[in-house]
């Protein structure tokens, strides 16, 4: 029996507040209005991202479905909608792309005005497709993929190759976009060159992975867990160092390892500290340093613009630096085509049951990417 055009009763990891556990509820998803999209999710993976929700240091509105990491089925489709259809596999973006707004229009730019950074977490209506218990649940980030069935505009939609395997390819959905465009897209690492990559988790590996293919002769990772070590140099980091090894700060050290040679460092933790320290350590006349990390809700950052005056680049990125609706098709047929593999970064599959189990390995430092199965 057909559910286009009705409301469809599914299973869905509702936050009803912050640092309360993940609960699974019985939804309701209103069918998708118009210029909008009803998705099946087939898997999605566990980002920091939705953890800093639950931990309240990033926006949102409370009852909330997050998730921003999912790989689905178009379920049905709004009135207006041309680029996607029934069937189509699809990854939903938190980082639309309208195709309209100065960012989109610019070549160099991607932060499209429909990115919701501020946690409003309604679509263009100012209205949510989720209900549960008679209450409007709350979007994530134009995605909200912990739910077996979710609505998001069309602008939020990419449609990718229909052979992709959903328990991978939603990994396109956030951490390996995110870290392998910083360092392709965004810093856009040159062969040869000395890198740093400050965080060791599901995002900063895929950095490193980003670093190797542009052909950075030396990738040094960093991390507080060293249990992150190997797996940093099974996807191409050269050394790995833990900064509390060392009395110096870690600026001195990795001078001191590369005679004064680091051309890229990466902030994959979300730290303000970590920030200062990958500035510090770019070389201070060529040297460019990225920020990845999600920023902490409202907190200040001083440092010293001397840091700058001598020639240092800092930037950030959003979603690696991608156009997300252009490139995120075209990165998964490059996995397709084995240009890399996503396996590393994989080390849990869990069905959708455990979400909390699920978080509780990232918590404890124990997992790269858990990707649930819906
Ligand atoms: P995850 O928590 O898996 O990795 C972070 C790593 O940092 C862990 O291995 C920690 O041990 C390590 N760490 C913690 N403190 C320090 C420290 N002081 N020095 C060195 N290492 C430390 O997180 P993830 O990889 O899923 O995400 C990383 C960040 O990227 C996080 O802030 C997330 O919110 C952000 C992000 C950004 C974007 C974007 O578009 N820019 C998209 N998604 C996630
Ligand atoms: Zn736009
Ligand atoms: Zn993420």
């Amino acid at each position: 029996m057909s559910t286009t055009g009705k409301v469809i009763k599914c299973k869905a990891a509702v936050l009803w507040g912050v640092k309360q556990p993940f609960s699974i509820e019985e939804v309701e998803v209103a069918p998708p209005k118009a210029y909008e999209v009803r998705i099946k999710i087939l898997a999605t993976g566990i980002c920091r991202t939705d953890d800093h929700v639950y931990n309240g240091v990033m926006a949102a509105n409370f009852p909330v479905i997050v998730g921003h990491e999912g790989c689905g089925v178009v379920e049905s489709t709004g009135k207006g909608v041309t680029t996607v259809k029934p069937g189509d596999m699809v990854i939903p973006l938190f980082l639309p792309q309208c195709g309209k707004c100065s960012s989109c229009i610019n070549p160099n730019g991607n932060l499209c005005v429909k990115i919701d950074l501020t946690g409003k977490g309604v679509l263009s209506d100012g209205t949510t497709r989720f209900t549960c218990k008679g209450q409007p649940v709350y979007h994530f980030s134009n995605t909200s993929t912990f739910t077996e069935y979710t609505v998001v505009e069309e602008t939020s939609v990419a449609k990718i190759d229909s052979a992709a395997p959903p328990e991978k390819a939603c990994l396109f959905g956030c951490g390996f976009s995110t870290g392998y465009g910083a360092a392709v897209k965004t810093a856009k690492v040159t062969p040869g060159s000395t890198c740093a990559v400050f965080g060791l988790g599901g995002v900063g590996l895929s950095v490193i992975m980003g670093c190797k293919s542009a052909g950075a002769s030396r990738i040094i990772g960093i991390d507080l867990n060293k249990d992150k070590f190997d797996k940093a140099k099974t996807v191409g980091a050269t050394e790995c160092i833990n900064p509390r090894d060392y009395t110096k700060p870690i600026n001195e050290v990795l001078r001191e390892m590369t005679d004064d040679s680091v051309g890229y460092t990466f902030e994959v933790v979300g730290r303000l500290e970590t920030m200062i320290d990958a500035l510090a350590s770019c070389h201070e006349s060529y040297g460019t340093s990225v920020v990845v990390g999600a920023p902490p809700l409202s907190k200040m950052l001083t440092y010293d613009p001397m840091l700058l005056f001598t020639g240092r680049t800092w930037k950030g990125c959003v979603f690696g630096g991608w156009k997300s609706r252009d490139d995120i098709p075209k990165l998964v047929s490059d996995f397709m085509a084995k240009k890399f593999d996503l396996d590393p970064l994989i080390t849990d599959v869990l069905s959708f049951n455990k979400i909390n189990e699920g978080f509780d390995l990232l918590r404890k430092g124990e997992s790269i990417r858990t990707v649930l199965l819906l």
